[in-house]
């Protein structure tokens, strides 16, 4: 058995084949991947007899660091060994959609026993990560519930590189069940970490007094904010979303929605051995946090909560000069109540996917996408394939911050701008994958 489908776009070219048995390879073209992703179960242990087997990357689950460089093209091959269809999308790099992980956009659908070829040229610079984008709906071991994820790291061709050391951290929630009744349905979870350890269980992230530490955080949850905190430290936040922002600022607590990324610089100054974790009691508790011991030092771990309060417009600058010419693109956001124990419903402009209208935009020319959240939740919003620039928070205004995945405060407006520089289906969703399952998503189209 043997299928072809080649999907014409510029530097980019998506290949589907059917494995024979025995075959652990995509088959054809001839040439060798950069990397290899097999999809298939996964043994994961947390601690000691706190096990989680789920679906994931190469055996592991947060699958392997891909360290790709900006502008050099590079070639993935992911083998599904499981039993349903699946796919990667790569989450934050600008390139085709039959390339970019997303059915809704035309990236092929890997079969069992399937295998795709991902060949595309990574950018823009910064921290990224990839991850399962199939709808799970009420099945919790698909999409990014499954431990189908992993960081990506797209080196810029010049790294200033001014840190010590450098270290990657997932924050996760494990084993994820339905909680709720009677005003709907939730998802709940049963173990918490970070990378693949719960907190005591890893080694420790050693340090020497005077380090610069960077550190690169991802919020790896299917449905959960976090906040974040390193006992005794504050962070020097130098990117968002993996893109630089002009002036770095420092704070104690840092917060993510699910899909957002971190990059901030510690000082290690104050010897010792502390916890950095989550700031929710009962989630560090149950393990979702990782000892930081400095050289020489000994002694329990200590926690001490970060104080402040998380505000993207601290990293930005205010606008000065006429504000830019932009389309105004209103999106509603509403809650629809399904019934009780039955999971909410989602809509934007009062539909919900696939019956959402979809945003025209036209090439090389800027949208402002006008979120007005009328739910009492925040949402993790997402644009595929683009970089937007965030304009008001909360009638808050602001510029300079670049980011893919945007919190959005209920009960609120959040404006963004973004310029339509990358033809082809896009997708737009909510991050929390039962919001995105469950209608809110829509697709930007070029005309
Ligand atoms: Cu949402």
């Amino acid at each position: 058995m043997y299928r072809r489908e080649f999907l014409g776009a510029i530097g980019a070219a998506a290949f589907v084949s059917q494995l024979g048995r025995g075959q652990n390879a995509c088959p054809a073209p001839a040439s060798k991947p950069d990397y290899t992703l097999n999809i298939g179960p996964v043994t994961v242990e947390l601690a000691p007899k706190k096990i989680v087997k789920t679906t994931g990357f190469n055996g592991i689950s947060p699958g392997p660091l891909l360290r790709l460089k900006e502008g050099k093209p590079v070639t993935i091959d992911v083998v599904n060994q499981g039993s349903s269809e699946e796919l990667v999308h790569w989450h934050g790099l600008h390139i085709p959609s039959n390339v970019d992980g997303s059915m809704e956009e035309g990236t092929p659908m890997i079969p069992p026993k399937g295998c795709l070829r991902y060949t595309f040229t990574p950018t823009p610079s910064g921290t990224r990560w990839y991850h399962s984008h199939v709808s799970a709906m009420r099945n919790l071991n698909r999409g990014t519930y499954s431990g189908q994820f992993g960081l990506m790291y797209v080196e810029p061709a010049n790294d200033p590189g001014a840190y010590d050391q450098e270290i990657f951290l997932a924050f996760r929630e494990w084993d994820p069940f339905m909680s709720g009744g009677d005003d709907g349905i939730e998802v709940a979870y049963k173990y918490f970490s970070i990378n693949a350890h719960m907190l005591g269980a890893g080694e420790p992230i050693r340090v020497k007094q005077g380090q610069r530490v960077l550190f690169r955080i991802l919020n790896a949850s299917a449905t959960l904010h976090r906040r974040i905190g390193f006992s005794g430290h504050s962070f020097e936040v130098i990117a968002l979303d993996g893109n630089p922002i002009a002036a770095p600022k420092t704070v104690e607590a840092l917060e993510l929605g699910p899909a957002e990324r971190i990059d901030a610089i510690v000082q290690m100054n104050n010897p010792g051995v502390w916890i950095l974790g989550a700031d929710n009691d009962r989630d560090r508790q149950a393990g979702m946090g990782i000892v930081v011991e400095y050289a020489d030092q000994s002694g329990p771990p200590r926690w001490i909560p970060p104080n402040g309060k998380w505000d993207y417009t601290v990293f930005g600058s205010s606008p000065s000069g006429p504000d830019p010419e932009a389309e105004r693109v209103p999106l509603v956001i509403q809650k629809k109540f399904a019934g009780s124990r039955w999971v909410d419903n989602w809509t934007i402009n009062g539909k919900m996917f696939p019956k959402t209208d979809p945003i025209l935009v036209k090439a090389g020319q800027r949208y402002r996408l006008v979120f007005d959240n009328r739910s009492d939740e925040a949402h993790p919003v997402h644009l595929h394939r683009h970089t937007f620039e965030i304009r008001s928070i909360a009638g808050v205004a602001t510029s300079g911050v670049r980011k893919d995945v945007v919190v959005i405060p209920m009960m609120s407006k959040t404006e963004v701008d973004v310029v339509a520089n990358n033809p082809g289906l896009t997708l737009f969703h909510c991050h929390q994958q039962m919001h995105m399952d469950y209608g809110f998503m829509t697709l930007m189209k070029y005309v």
